[in-house]
């Protein structure tokens, strides 16, 4: 976990006490113009959705490097078949973990940032029950400070998975 902390810095937007059964109404999601450009600088890697069924939150996790020269900064996500995509951070706090939504996720220069369970992922929510299926892929979308996109494919992954590999 140490690595991973100091690969980004999160900036928390409201800390405020739910679970992923909440909808986050608050919170308005990043939108895509469409005349964003790529970031060319930025690798994905191990990317996989931890499917809940029954149209409730999801989670999506995967690596993301920075390959470039300057910082960059993470603020939203989107996905096809998807609604409700949020950046999150998992804190623990006397014990008890709790989920907030962050408005970036800055990643350094050549540092790489590991969204996974326990730690930053994204929340999405399929469509429907039946939008969304085991084994699917799914391309995410990811807009950065700038104006910049990149995207990657991700594996859909039964509920009860805990990483890409298992
Ligand atoms: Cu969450």
């Amino acid at each position: 976990m140490a690595a991973v902390t100091m690969a980004f810095t999160a900036y928390a937007h409201q800390h405020h006490q739910h679970e992923h059964l909440h909808h986050h109404g608050e919170h308005a999601q990043v939108e895509f113009s469409g005349h964003e450009k790529e970031l060319s600088d930025v690798e994905f890697s191990r990317c996989w959705v931890r499917l809940v069924p029954g149209a409730r939150p999801s989670a999506a996790y995967f690596d993301i490097k920075n390959t470039g020269a300057e910082s960059i900064a993470l603020v939203g996500v989107r996905a096809d078949k998807f609604t409700d995509m949020m950046l999150h951070e998992t804190t623990v706090v006397d014990g008890v973990s709790k989920m907030s939504m962050v408005d970036k996720v800055v990643i350094e220069a050549g540092q790489t940032a590991s969204f996974e369970p326990k730690g930053n992922h994204v929340m999405l929510t399929a469509e429907s029950d039946d939008a969304v299926a085991v084994g699917d892929t799914v391309n995410l979308q990811f807009k950065f400070e700038g104006e910049r996109v990149a995207s990657t494919e991700c594996l859909v992954k039964p509920i009860n998975s805990l990483s890409f590999e298992g």
